[in-house]
């Protein structure tokens, strides 16, 4: 069959890419000349995904998969282009701001990833929508603006089908994963599912258009209301002198217990937006949602809570926050929640400093980074923080603070060094904490994902 994929991200690339390996004449779109240029010129992005640039340069190579900012004509057209939110005011009956903003879809790049198919797309074409969008969008936002522009829609077949890879982990889980693939008709589901037959292992699981939609959006949503939970009970422990670190693992013993872990707050393009798609399409009923959202938006805030309390009167004025990825051992930091405390820091008037070995403009060697600097703080989980050794590090700092907001490191081995530790979720060495104007400093612009920070 002949494909075209427009949007290359993380995952319109190797979507395409194992479209073009299981056969299919392949052309992949993208609006952004650079990145079209880029893969013309056989640079790679998300050569980080492993097997990616391999199978890239495969398919390149062989011409079963060309790159163009314009689509052309196909049997099947996938539509995989970023779905981010806009976060608006929201007015209450009486006309007062309310407390929680509202955050809607900004579905502007699948309107014009649609606009971009009319001239191309026949009677009889599959064009299937992977983007992760509020429910009804296959039909009102893909259907509706390919019948705006004056097109038979009645011969044309569309489907849903949400990816649901682990950035870390894609061209695997593309693979193996299970799909879930939904049609505005019967019809249209049973031609996804043969064309994601070409290059899936993993079962696929045919459903209507809305059911997937709300299957994807219900996945991330499970994922962020349990990441709260465990959040909460971070804060729940941390007034009880307990470990929440032992308290979960002891929990997770039962046999239909399995907590998640608590954290900094949540990052990533995913389970930082999904929920507000929810919100948006019920907003009277998703109240425990909600409730998860503003808890996991809270735990920056919390985390420099914290850091006061740890460093109580020490004069502290330079800190070094390591990890700035919203999780461990990928580029990505797109929603970190590193930058939300590095602006918190800052605002108060500390001097901020970021290290990541995984993210090309912070990955200065550590031990130059931290010399001199007067406490740390862990904020995501890269193997490399959890080897670090306390004596080690205490001779770098001039004086021993840490902060680790992902229970990477036993705070015993740390204390015996000389330290004074907080750990989300754990206990703080208190002291008093010092009294910080109200002074607002300029925040730097050092601490935003730029780009090539943005998993693709
Ligand atoms: N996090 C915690 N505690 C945990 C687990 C995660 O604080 O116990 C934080 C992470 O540190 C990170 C954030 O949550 O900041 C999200 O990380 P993640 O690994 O949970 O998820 P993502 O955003 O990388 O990928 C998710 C996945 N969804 C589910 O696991 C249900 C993935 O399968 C989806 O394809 C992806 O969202 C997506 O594209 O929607």
């Amino acid at each position: 069959m002949r494909v075209c994929v427009l949007g290359l991200g993380y995952i319109g690339f190797p979507t395409a890419c194992l479209a073009a390996q299981a056969g299919h004449d392949v052309i992949g779109v993208d609006v952004n000349e650079s990145i079209v240029n880029q893969l013309s010129n056989r640079a790679i992005h998300m050569a980080n995904e492993d097997g990616m640039a391999e199978l890239a340069n495969a398919v390149l190579g062989s011409g079963k998969l060309r790159v163009s900012r314009m689509a052309e004509r196909a049997d099947v057209f996938i539509i995989a282009v970023p779905t981010p939110f806009l976060v608006g005011d929201s007015i209450d009956e009486q006309g007062n701001r309310a407390d929680f903003p509202t955050h809607s879809a900004d579905l502007s790049y699948v309107e014009s990833a649609s606009q971009a198919i009319v001239p191309f797309v026949m009677p009889g074409n599959l064009v299937v929508l992977e983007s992760t969008v509020p429910p009804n969008s296959t039909e009102r936002t893909l259907k509706g603006t390919l019948m705006r522009k004056g097109i038979d829609v009645s011969r044309i077949h569309f489907a849903h089908a949400p990816e649901r890879v682990l950035p870390g982990k894609i061209l695997l889980e593309l693979i193996t994963n299970d799909r879930v693939v939904g049609g505005l008709t019967a019809k249209a589901g049973e031609l996804a599912r043969e064309f994601y037959k070409t290059f899936v292992r993993g079962d696929i699981l045919v459903t209507d258009a809305v059911t997937a939609e709300l299957v994807k959006l219900m996945e991330n949503t499970f994922r962020d209301v349990n990441i709260a939970l465990a959040n909460e009970f971070a804060r729940i422990c941390e007034r009880l002198g307990v470990s929440v670190w032992d308290a979960i693992k002891l929990a997770n013993h039962h046999p239909r217990v399995n907590f998640l872990h608590p954290g900094p707050g949540v990052g990533g393009h995913c389970i930082a937006v999904d929920p507000y798609f929810v919100i948006q399409a019920a907003p009277d009923l998703t109240n425990l949602i909600r409730t998860a959202r503003e808890v996991n938006n809270a735990m920056p805030r919390h985390v420099v809570e914290l850091f006061l309390k740890l460093i109580g009167s020490c004069s502290v004025s330079r800190v070094a926050i390591l990890g700035a990825s919203y999780k461990p051992n990928v580029t990505d930091t797109r929603e970190s929640p590193s930058f939300e405390v590095a602006k918190l820091l800052e605002s108060i008037g500390f001097t901020v400093v970021i290290h990541d070995p995984h993210v090309p403009r912070f990955a200065t060697p550590l031990q130059s980074l931290i010399k001199g600097a007067e406490a740390l703080l862990i904020l995501t989980d890269h193997k490399e923080y959890r080897d670090l050794v306390p004596v080690d590090v205490g001779d770098l700092l001039s004086q021993r603070l840490i902060l680790d907001a992902r229970g990477c490191i036993q705070p015993a081995e740390w204390t015996s060094a000389g330290f004074r530790v907080a750990q989300v979720g754990g206990q703080v060495s208190e002291g008093t904490p010092p009294k910080y104007g109200a002074e607002q400093v300029a925040v730097s612009k050092l601490f935003e994902p730029q780009d090539g920070e943005g998993g693709a």
